[in-house]
């Protein structure tokens, strides 16, 4: 069955970055090669804190990036702390395609990616080595809500991170999430955004699901693939972001009040939901109607 294409993509880069997906998507490409391209995008062609090259350090001052990218049929692959590489969506594609393997991290990942002729280069910028030195100061690790959103300097949340869905022609789905993760976490930390079922799951019988925010809490409730579930069940897309958000508070009601949480799924049928912990989340959605769509996700905190 034909169906219409459409992607969509987590944060206001999601614009651009689905306008490249969807260059992909109009010429009757495939969501697999969408997504990739979508991801791509936000890792090398802007210079953002959060993603790709650009991204900020960890307390150890190493740029460590993670990325998962999945197709509707649950073939899969995922690389994390990844060093030096300019694109982990890429990588975990490999990942995907040629190992037998879902997931490869730090120098095993690196090693990996050269041998499959990526260039190793440093990733650091003057601007994140600066943000880095001037973090050291105070050291202190408390991630702010939508804290570069709303102009607050030095202890940034940096939840950017790029989650992209899309739907092909064709009826089938794929998803790609990639990350420079939380600013200034321990060195070796690895957060939801290359573990499959947390910072993202596709599933062709139902739908997808990607995440952003403070991993940790996607980690705990296996989140993206509870929005699937939800999905699977019954709810829109938008109810079932609100379900997994609600079991992230109900589990941890205190700390929900000062972390963000942000989910965005898709179904079959194209239809598309958000949620967030707190206000302040858009998302972008593109298909042959709306190039450029931004949309606010609705939230359970409002300030
Ligand atoms: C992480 N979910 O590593 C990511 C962070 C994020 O933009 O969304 N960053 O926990």
């Amino acid at each position: 069955a034909s169906t219409d294409a459409k992607v969509v993509s987590t944060w206001d880069f999601g614009v651009p970055a689905n306008r490249e997906a969807w260059q992909v998507l109009a010429a009757g490409g495939n969501a697999l090669d969408a997504v990739e391209a979508g991801a791509r995008w936000a890792e090398t062609g802007q210079c953002n804190s959060t993603v790709g090259r650009c991204g900020y350090p960890d307390r150890d001052g190493f740029v460590t990036l993670d990325a998962s990218i999945m197709q509707g049929d649950g073939s899969c692959g995922a690389v994390a702390a990844l060093q030096d590489i300019d694109h982990p969506i890429s990588v975990a594609r490999k990942v995907m395609e040629k190992t037998p393997h879902v997931l490869l991290v730090g120098d095993g990942a690196r090693q990996f990616a050269i041998a499959e002729g990526f260039t190793p280069h440093s990733l650091r910028t003057p601007e994140a080595e600066q943000a880095w030195r001037e973090w050291l100061e105070t050291s202190r690790y408390q991630p702010e809500i939508n804290a570069e959103r709303r102009g607050i300097p030095g202890n940034r949340e940096n939840h950017d991170t790029i989650g992209m869905l899309a739907l092909g022609r064709d009826g089938r789905m794929a998803g790609a999430c990639t990350t420079s993760g939380m600013a200034w976490k321990m060195h070796g930390r690895v957060g939801d955004s290359p573990i499959i079922g947390a910072g993202l799951y596709v599933d062709d019988q139902v739908g997808g699901a990607t995440a952003s925010g403070v991993g940790e809490e996607m980690l705990r409730n296996a989140a993206s693939f509870l929005v699937v579930e939800l999905m699977r069940q019954g709810l829109s897309p938008a109810d079932a972001c609100r379900g997994a958000i609600e079991r992230v508070v109900k589990k941890r009601p205190e700390a929900s009040k000062s972390l963000q949480v942000c989910f965005l799924a898709m179904n079959t049928h194209g239809e598309v939901g958000a949620f967030a912990l707190h206000q302040g989340f858009v998302y972008a959605v593109c298909d042959a109607q709306r190039q450029d769509a931004l949309l606010e996700s609705p939230s359970v905190y409002t300030t």
